[in-house]
């Protein structure tokens, strides 16, 4: 993969006209006021870039891992919260495309692709973040159905999603050979969502525990086998950390291409601070590592699109980059604008905060870097 394809541009240059008309407008309202990007949700569901990896049977678009990335990227450039919207949906849904059965992708699979509903994951919980296999939630069979008890915590979009892929054990004594996957509606009885989480950033996109008390679904709505649900967790976790690189990657080029706007304009000492080569060399690296981290997060996509061996490799690399280089480029962003860009008035602190999360979520950077070299030296 050393060059986009024509349809991969025309998948570039429609969502950034999308994001940068409709998306970026209220992307500071979002943040300063905490609210979910409604205005994001409608645009992007019409144009029908809400869960574009959904595939064709599904009546999905299809499209491939990299158009995938490529549309939170140029989401994530104007507003990291929106971007959550298309990553979400493919986190959520990706336990269900690699593993359920054609029966239950069938009855949940379409809502995703026609943006009726949208769908989050659920691993995590307060005892159980990095080492995801020390969930405590259960799941215990009752006749057809099964019985669901436990908490789940930092769930992204609870509230707003309809559907929740869940993982609880099922076999205490097989350890994460006892985890399964299964798929839980929001109106199932015995389920529901805690109040939001006050976060540094990414404040549009709400987060929220997961309450199951004797929440009861039925027999079909299993994902896979009894006991293959941590598998499938993890899996699904190669599939998707690119397209946390991805957001990664648009944070900063939204933040690089704000602060180029900023030092061609501000003048100091009687010249731009565009003249000056000390600012003209943050910016050269500013650009050099996005594009670096940009390149790694298309070719891990890629990988995951043809099921490469190394696939797992690749997108803990790329996400563990990209999320370092969000990070580095949205401080020195802030940094050139100097005062102004400490201050709300400028999107730059906001894509400062918003960055701190690739570092965190879809698993640690530290866990990025376990993976990797558990798979290096296997
Ligand atoms: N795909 C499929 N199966 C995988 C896998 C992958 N990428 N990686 C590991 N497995 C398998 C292993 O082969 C093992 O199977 P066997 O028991 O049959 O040998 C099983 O899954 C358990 O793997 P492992 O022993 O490596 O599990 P650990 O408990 O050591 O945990 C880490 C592995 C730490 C990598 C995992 O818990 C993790 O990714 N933690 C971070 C979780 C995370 O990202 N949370 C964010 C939530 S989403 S916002």
């Amino acid at each position: 993969m050393f060059a986009l394809t024509d349809d991969h541009q025309a998948v570039r240059e429609t969502v950034r006209e999308i994001s940068e008309k409709q998306i970026q407008p209220f992307a500071a309202d979002c943040d300063e006021n905490e609210r979910y990007p409604v205005e994001a949700q409608k645009a992007l569901t019409d144009s029908g870039f809400q869960a574009i990896h959904i595939p064709e049977q599904y009546d999905g678009a299809g499209a491939d891992a990299i158009a995938t990335v490529i549309v939170i990227e140029e989401v994530a450039r104007v507003c990291a919260s929106s971007s959550l919207i298309p990553a979400v949906n493919k986190l959520g849904s990706m336990p269900i495309i690699l593993s359920a059965s054609e029966e239950l992708k069938q009855q949940v699979l379409p809502s995703i692709a026609s943006g009726e509903s949208m769908i989050s994951y659920a691993l995590s919980e307060r005892e159980a973040g990095s080492d995801a296999a020390s969930m405590r939630t259960k799941a215990v069979r009752d006749g057809d159905d099964w019985v669901l008890n436990g908490t789940k915590a930092w769930i992204t979009n609870a509230g707003v999603s309809d559907w929740y892929t869940v993982m609880a054990v099922t076999d205490p004594d097989a350890k994460s050979n006892g985890i399964s996957a299964f798929v839980v509606h929001r109106d199932d009885p015995g389920f529901s969502v805690g109040s939001k989480e006050r976060k540094l950033g990414i404040k549009g996109s709400p987060t929220r525990e997961l309450h199951f008390e004797n929440c009861r679904i039925p027999g079909d709505r299993i994902i896979g086998e009894p006991g293959t649900g941590f598998k499938t967790a993890l899996a699904t976790l190669d599939h998707t950390r690119p397209t946390i690189g991805a957001q990664a990657v648009g944070i900063a080029q939204g933040a690089l291409d704000v602060a180029i706007g900023y030092v061609k304009e501000r003048k100091q000492f009687g010249k731009q601070l565009a003249e000056f080569q000390a600012l003209q060399f943050m910016i050269a690296d500013m650009a050099m590592d996005i594009e670096a981290a940009r390149t790694l997060v298309y070719q891990a996509a890629a990988a995951t699109e043809r099921g490469d061996a190394n696939k797992g490799f690749l997108a803990s690399a790329a996400k563990t980059l990209a999320s370092d280089t969000a990070m580095r480029v949205t401080t020195d962003a802030v940094q050139l604008l100097g005062g102004a860009g400490y201050t709300r008035d400028f999107p730059v602190e906001r894509m400062m905060r918003d960055a701190k999360i690739t570092q965190i979520y879809e698993g640690t950077n530290q866990i990025q870097r376990l993976v990797m070299a558990r798979s290096l030296l296997r």
